[in-house]
């Protein structure tokens, strides 16, 4: 991993930020809507910490360095998301599950957090 992409971690945060304040049952305050508080923030690091993870998962399996995982990447990433303990007995079956938008360039990161995290 480049020091480049360690630094490009911006959404990682905010998909974790997103979803820790989204995950507090009582909305009815608007504070509670737009921040992460007190109850919340350690729910908010342990999404850092997840994302973080995804997000060097990610970056292993984007070996172009394109900011999307192709079909051909994530096939031949295979082997590496079984050792992970994912069933890819039908890799292109799972490629397909995770590319909700039907891209045809590949999974963005977003789209693969929602695939890995199922
Ligand atoms: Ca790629």
């Amino acid at each position: 991993m480049t020091p480049e992409q360690l630094l490009s971690i911006k959404h990682v945060l905010l998909r974790a930020f997103t979803v820790a304040k989204n995950s507090r049952k009582d909305m009815s305050n608007q504070l509670h809507k737009d921040f992460v508080i007190y109850d919340t923030f350690q729910t908010f690091l342990s999404y850092v910490y997840r994302y973080l993870e995804l997000w060097a998962a990610f970056l292993n399996l984007d070996t172009d360095c394109s900011k999307v995982v192709s079909m051909e990447e994530f096939v031949k990433a295979a082997p590496i998301m079984e050792s992970w303990g994912i069933d890819m007995s039908d890799p292109v079956h799972q490629f397909q599950l995770a590319n909700k938008d039907c891209s045809s360039s590949g999974l963005s990161f977003e789209e693969f957090c929602d695939w890995a995290i199922l």
